[in-house]
């Protein structure tokens, strides 16, 4: 049998008890889950167990912009396989990752200066977290321990992530887990004055002033920090107002708060710049990052610090471990052969100039979907657009799932939370996939009103 054939067979006659799977609808997948395997994917598509392609309209979850199976990755991780599989990461390194954080350092605004290395999101946040309480700590400031979110902000499921994510239901179940002191700006989303604006809404700038209300309410002398995303992206994308981040910078340099930018998604060109920090012209104190940093093909995360943190930590004597914290696989070499082969592609491909040259495609593209039905709001900046349905009464997201499992008949596979869907489409699409992406979209919106 072709191992092809064999892979899709495997795939169709699958037991799917065993596996729960993550953010997923179990019992409703697991009733009718055929369409719902993935057997192979190449550039830009997927192929599911029944030999339907995909077009792949959010880079996998966000992280896979330069294509599946790129060769260039491709060979990099086979060949670190057989040079260096595994190497301690603690007292210990290799010269892929030393090498590979200068480079992420250079792509990151002037004025960064160390990474350290995580798997995933997650652990990224939750380093970001830790490292942002022990260096006030250890600048003799050790009351700053509260650490402000946003609503609708997420940042991982970590502990950490959970208690500074504002997406309710990520956090309900948790309620006894979540960390104390931590309080929360409220989003920027406000429909009236908002919906179906192209790029950063123009309102909302002052939304940045509440907190100067939570620092009246809290003393800046007990808040460690502040993170958010610089543009939302779980929660449906939201697009930070003209302004925003700039006065959330002010604020936090007033009263000597450290500001956190979650780049899970914005990092490594989504928005057309290495970060968002670049797209936005706003410089965080840290930026933690992950999915794109290896187009998604090996995990890794990480966190980014201006040096006046890292030098912070340096102090005490010198065999001494400075920091009390890391993980089994913090630079791991396959992911950072990973990252420097996607790293080199990028540069060859000219990613970044490439999603800019598709900003404007896709936005002119997925806002003539204004008007069809149940169109309530249409967001998009760089290479991410999202499209907000009404809900259906008495039954929240179903209009958006409906959409979605129309998408898959159609070749498209979108991403749906709530009442949105959401396109992150590779870097490497043309004109005309984006086009079609987005007529499809089209179609599934009135097939399904
Ligand atoms: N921070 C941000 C801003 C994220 O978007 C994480 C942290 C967590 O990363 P890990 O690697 O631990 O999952 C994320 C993850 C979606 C979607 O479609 C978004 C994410 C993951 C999966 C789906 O909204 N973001």
């Amino acid at each position: 049998m072709k191992y092809e054939t064999a892979v899709m067979e495997q795939a169709v006659s699958l037991r799917t008890g065993a596996y729960w799977m993550p953010f997923t609808h179990n019992r409703y997948l697991k009733k009718n889950p055929r369409s719902r395997i993935l057997a192979r994917a190449e550039g830009a598509y997927y192929t599911t167990a029944e030999g339907k392609r995909l077009f792949d309209c959010v880079s996998g979850m966000w992280c896979c912009p330069l294509g599946h199976g790129h060769p260039k990755i491709a060979e990099a991780v086979a060949r670190q396989v057989k040079e260096l599989d595994y190497s301690p990461a603690f007292q210990m390194g290799h010269p892929k990752i030393f090498s590979l954080a200068e480079r992420i350092v250079q792509l990151a605004p002037a004025g960064m200066g160390q990474v350290f290395f995580a798997n995933s999101g997650s652990e990224a946040v939750d380093t970001a977290l830790k490292i942002a309480v022990a260096y006030h700590r250890m600048k003799g400031e050790a009351a700053r321990t509260r650490l402000i979110g946003r609503e609708r902000g997420y940042h991982g499921v970590g502990i950490g992530g959970i208690s500074v994510g504002g997406i309710a239901p990520n956090r309900r179940m948790f309620a006894p887990l979540l960390l104390q002191g931590v309080d929360h700006l409220p989003h920027t989303y406000n429909a009236a004055e908002m919906a179906f604006s192209r790029g950063q809404p123009k309102w909302g700038a002052h939304l940045a002033d509440e907190l100067e209300r939570l620092v009246a309410l809290h003393d800046a002398s007990t808040i460690a920090a502040v993170i958010v995303e610089p543009m939302q992206g779980s929660a449906g994308v939201i697009v930070p107002p003209l302004g925003y981040l700039e006065r959330l910078r002010a604020i936090c340099d007033k009263h000597g708060i450290l500001l956190i930018f979650d780049e899970v998604i914005t990092g490594f060109g989504r928005l057309g710049e290495p970060f968002g920090a670049q797209r936005f012209g706003v410089v965080p104190d840290m930026m933690t990052f992950a999915k794109i940093v290896t187009n998604g093909v090996i995990p890794m995360g990480g966190v980014i610090v201006k040096p006046a943190i890292y030098d912070a930590f340096m102090t005490g004597p010198e065999i001494a471990v400075e920091l009390f914290h890391g993980y089994t696989y913090s630079g791991h070499p396959v992911a950072a052969a990973a990252a420097h082969a996607t790293l080199d592609a990028i540069e060859e491909e000219g990613s970044f100039k490439r999603a800019r040259e598709l900003e404007p495609v896709l936005e002119q593209a997925v806002h003539s979907l204004k008007g069809e039905p149940g169109v309530a709001d249409i967001r998009n900046i760089g290479l991410v657009a999202a499209v907000e349905f009404e809900p259906v009464q008495g039954k929240p997201g179903l209009r958006a799932l409906n959409v979605f499992e129309r998408g898959i008949e159609q070749g498209m596979l979108y991403r749906f939370t709530g009442e949105t869907i959401a396109m992150a489409p590779p870097f490497i699409s043309t004109q005309a996939e984006i086009g079609r992406m987005v007529e499809v979209l089209r179609g599934a919106i009135q097939a399904t009103r």
